[in-house]
């Protein structure tokens, strides 16, 4: 009896999963592999499911006869272990970043003689209803506020970029690369008060006041599904502080980071450039506990930014604030500097990690961007946030083609390097 094997990155079953185990039964004994946690994570999929209750859904199809865990995108493993003599899927896989899982595939089954089938993809209304749905649902405060935790848990650093309106949003949501094989995504968002400032044209100095800040907030929400972090500046007075954690808890942002300043904050990258004043120990552990006694669950987390090292104060005062803070409730520190070299931040990892094996470490590589991710992990660090690069990045093309609009009077020499029409009509979603 011929064997075919097919995975399923899916907590709900619709008409074209069955289709293709119909199929998969037609050429012999069907085994189902069930793609385990981060994989699902790596691959957009996010779990609303556990992986035991996606087990039981794929046992309970009839014609499937054995279940078996796929750990990774790739099948390379399972290929190995079974040599199954067809791999089914869906023909959606035949382009995009998944034509490159395919083209493994195809390679490792021909190595023994296997067949890869391709079925065709099932899509109608029903099926899109059920995609849409799982959507919904990760779109939901008590699925999203969680999901930061959970990522911290599975992945081995959280990637988060700075999103600032519905259409940031949706790169942060949507980008997807294939690269050397492997494919990879952002996991979470962060609303930097630096990019939700600039974007309206005002300074970053705490004046886009909180309901504005919530505003961009529910933008990005209506959108996305992936977790938020929100940059919380100083928090305020701890008496609003409060009402802060409590608006964005609700909403199913999943943390706030809030630095170490009072006064007039001003933005970090200009160091001692300008005035700006670093809060005392006792005051911004008072905000911090402030804000951990009104959480309602435990999903949120309150993560404190430590600006010794911006504001060059030391390693020593960076640590001693650090521990203050943890005591004090924080559920992660944040470390920032803004010097190129990343020494002084992996210096501190290091030394923090040394005696706190288990607090998440966040950092912001704007300045030190010369180290990588797997880097920083390899130090300790859980959350890497590419904090303003979109907007940086979007600025100068849109003046670039004001420019040229003006230079030329009309739109013509523009237009090559402009997103179509027909693109940018189809990038939203229609309900
Ligand atoms: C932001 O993105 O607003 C931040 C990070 O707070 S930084 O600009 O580096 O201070
Ligand atoms: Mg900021």
């Amino acid at each position: 009896m011929s064997t075919v094997y097919t995975c399923f990155t899916t907590d709900v079953l619709h008409e074209g999963h069955l289709n293709i185990i119909n199929e998969a039964k037609k050429l012999g004994d069907v085994i189902v592999g069930v793609l385990a946690d981060e994989a699902m994570i790596r691959f957009n999929r996010f779990p609303t499911i556990s992986f035991e209750e996606r087990v039981k859904l794929v046992e309970s199809i009839p014609e499937v006869s054995k279940v078996v865990v796929q750990n990774d995108v790739h099948y390379d493993k399972i290929i190995k272990e079974l040599k199954p003599d067809y791999v089914i899927h869906g023909d959606n896989w035949l382009e995009g970043p998944t034509k490159a899982i395919r083209d493994r595939v195809v390679k490792l089954v021909g190595e023994y003689g296997g067949e890869v089938v391709d079925v065709p993809y099932t899509y109608n209304e029903n099926v899109k209803r059920t995609d849409d749905r799982i959507k919904e649902k990760l779109m939901m405060p008590e699925y999203r506020r969680k999901r930061l935790r959970q990522l911290i848990s599975m992945c081995p650093v959280v990637k988060t970029i700075e999103v600032h309106s519905g259409l940031t949003g949706l790169i942060a949501e949507k980008t997807i690369v294939e690269n050397d094989g492997e494919l990879s995504q952002f996991d979470a968002m962060w609303i930097s008060s630096l990019c939700d400032s600039t974007a309206k044209g005002k300074p970053d100095i705490e004046l886009v006041d909180m309901t504005s800040r919530f505003r961009t907030i529910d933008d990005v929400m209506e959108v996305t599904t992936k977790p938020i972090i929100f940059d919380g500046d100083t928090g305020g007075l701890t008496e609003h502080f409060v009402y802060t954690v409590r608006s964005l808890e609700r909403m199913g942002v999943s943390a706030v980071i809030i630095e170490d300043k009072t006064g007039l904050k001003k933005n970090s990258l200009f160091g001692t450039e300008v005035q700006q004043t670093q809060d005392s120990i006792e005051n911004f552990c008072a905000k911090i506990e402030a804000g951990k006694k009104v959480q309602l669950t435990d999903d949120f987390m309150i993560i404190a930014r430590i600006e010794s090292l911006i504001l060059e104060q030391g390693m020593e005062d960076a640590l001693t604030r650090a521990r203050a803070y943890v005591k004090a409730g924080a559920d992660g520190i944040m470390i920032h500097s803004r010097k190129k070299d990343p020494a002084e931040i992996v210096e501190f990892c290091d030394k923090f990690r040394s005696e706190d094996k288990d607090t998440p470490i966040v950092v912001v590589p704007t300045s030190f961007n010369t180290i990588t991710e797997e880097e920083l992990a390899e130090h300790g660090v859980n959350i890497v946030i590419y904090a303003n690069q979109l907007t940086r990045s979007a600025f100068p093309a849109m003046e670039q083609t004001a420019k040229d609009i003006l230079k030329y009077h009309r739109a013509k020499e523009v237009d090559d390097r402009l997103m179509s029409i027909k693109n940018i009509i189809s990038l939203i979603d229609e309900l």
